[in-house]
């Protein structure tokens, strides 16, 4: 038995598309257990990179099944696009699964994104607009649509009437957007239903009979623990449970298969959207813009470009408590190469006062100031490296002082966005 789950620990884009990818060829399932078209995995084909939003990371590897589980919200014309972008690569999803219980994302879910947004105004979360928080009100307002629906037009027809019939109102009334009829929903999504029908079936019990055969399974996490809907800056976050614990509710899986939860951490800090962040450079700073241009930092759903920050050191040992980590992949320590001198936040000052974990209070939180070390940077390119001991002394001291302030262990270091630069402590 050797499952695992792997998590951001951040505000997301930490690399886990690229380490999922790296990892995906130990284990006989790479499952996805909450997000939707949301997500963006960057993962590297035939010398090129693409950005997977629904199929799961381990699709790249021919022995490995993806499975989209039940905890997922689906985008069934973004899978079809995966579809069409895999077959171009060469890339085989004949062994995908999506799970029947899965919630669909409907045009109206992407419509009210957009419209609750537009109504924050300058308040607003800066979603991806891929109709995640309507579908997962849904979901829980219990008039959401799942993928075993689209299967059986009867039944589907028969949901979708009753969800107009709340939704409409809302888009037609409240926004002054045009509403929609059953028959328009079920002209585009009964095809979807026809091409995804092979792939839907009863996820939980697909898992629990791998584990029975004595198969691995690695879940793969999007979004972040800093974007989680109970842990993350709430409101400022996504609409599911992006921790550990998501993998579970998320599969169908008991969390006695699971013995390894592997947390990803981007060597310097970025975020997408509005929301606290307290390392976060101002804009225009040239050391932010270094980071950002250096290290792509645009979003791989939207082409946001995003916020860049030093490591915070409080959210990873925060993260390694909501996740219970048992280890750590550090990624993007290449990016660091080009500066003279990196900070590191140890702590926040929140008006005299010292802070060593996350604020209890979000309002504290905002008002948080970091509190910083220096240390010298390495100054060269580390891209080449494949071992921990070839690294330069300078490096190597960041890596300890990100286990030590963590309290976890760094099994991964990766130093550059293809499989084979990664230096493995195992
Ligand atoms: P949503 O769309 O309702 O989930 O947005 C709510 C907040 O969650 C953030 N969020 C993300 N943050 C980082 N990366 C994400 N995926 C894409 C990527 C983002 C992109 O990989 O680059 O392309 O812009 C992601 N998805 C959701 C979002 O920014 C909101 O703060
Ligand atoms: P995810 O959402 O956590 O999977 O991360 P994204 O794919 O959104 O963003 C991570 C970006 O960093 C992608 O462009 C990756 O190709 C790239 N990347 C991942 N690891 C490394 C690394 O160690 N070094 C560099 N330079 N790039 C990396
Ligand atoms: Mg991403």
């Amino acid at each position: 038995m050797a499952s695992t789950i792997l998590v951001g620990t951040q505000w997301g884009d930490e690399g886990k598309g690229k380490v999922t990818d790296l990892i995906s060829g130990e284990y006989d399932v790479v499952c996805r257990c909450q997000g939707g078209a949301n997500a963006g995995h960057t993962v590297m084909a035939n010398g090129h990179k693409f950005g997977l939003h629904q199929i799961p990371s381990g699709v790249m590897y021919d022995g490995v099944v993806p499975v989209i589980g039940n905890g997922c919200i689906v985008d069934p014309s973004v899978v079809l696009e995966e579809f069409a972008t895999l077959d171009a690569q060469g890339v085989s999803y004949d062994n995908l699964k999506i799970s029947g219980n899965a919630h669909i994302v409907m045009p109206y879910h992407k419509d009210l994104d957009g419209a609750n947004e537009r109504r924050l105004g300058k308040n607003l979360i800066g979603t991806t607009r891929r109709g995640v928080g309507p579908c997962y009100s849904d979901k829980a307002a219990r008039i959401g649509l799942r993928m075993q629906d689209m299967l059986d037009e009867k039944i589907f027809r028969q949901k979708l009437e009753c969800a107009l019939l709340e939704k409409n109102p809302i888009l037609e009334k409240i926004y002054d957007m045009p509403g929609y009829t059953v028959d328009q929903i079920c002209e585009t999504y009964l095809p979807y239903a026809e091409r995804l029908r092979p792939y839907i079936i009863e996820s939980s019990r697909f898992l629990n009979e791998c584990i029975d055969e004595g198969k691995n399974i690695l879940f793969e996490g999007s979004q972040a623990t800093m974007l989680d809907i109970d842990f993350g800056t709430y409101p400022f976050v996504t609409s599911s449970n992006c921790t550990a614990g998501g993998a579970i509710t998320g599969s169908g899986v008991g969390p006695k298969h699971v013995d390894r939860v592997l947390g990803i951490a981007k060597a310097y800090l970025t975020r997408v959207g509005s929301g606290p962040f307290p390392t976060e450079l101002p804009q225009g700073d040239e050391i932010g813009e270094l980071l950002c241009e250096t290290g792509h930092e645009y979003g791989v759903t939207t082409g946001r470009k995003r916020r860049c920050g030093w490591y915070d050191a409080v959210i990873v040992n925060y993260a390694a408590r909501v996740n219970g980590l048992t280890d750590l992949a550090v990624t993007k320590l290449d990016v660091l190469g080009c500066l003279d001198t990196i900070k590191v936040c140890i702590a926040y000052d929140v008006d005299g006062v010292r802070y060593t974990t996350v604020p209890e209070h979000q309002s504290l939180f905002y008002d948080a100031k970091p509190v910083y070390i220096e240390l010298p940077g390495w100054k060269c390119d580390i891209s080449n490296v494949r071992s921990y001991t070839e690294l330069p002394r300078e490096a190597k001291d960041y890596i300890d002082l990100i286990e030590r302030l963590s309290g976890v262990r760094v099994s991964i270091i990766a130093v550059g966005p293809d499989r084979e630069q990664t230096i493995n402590r195992h």
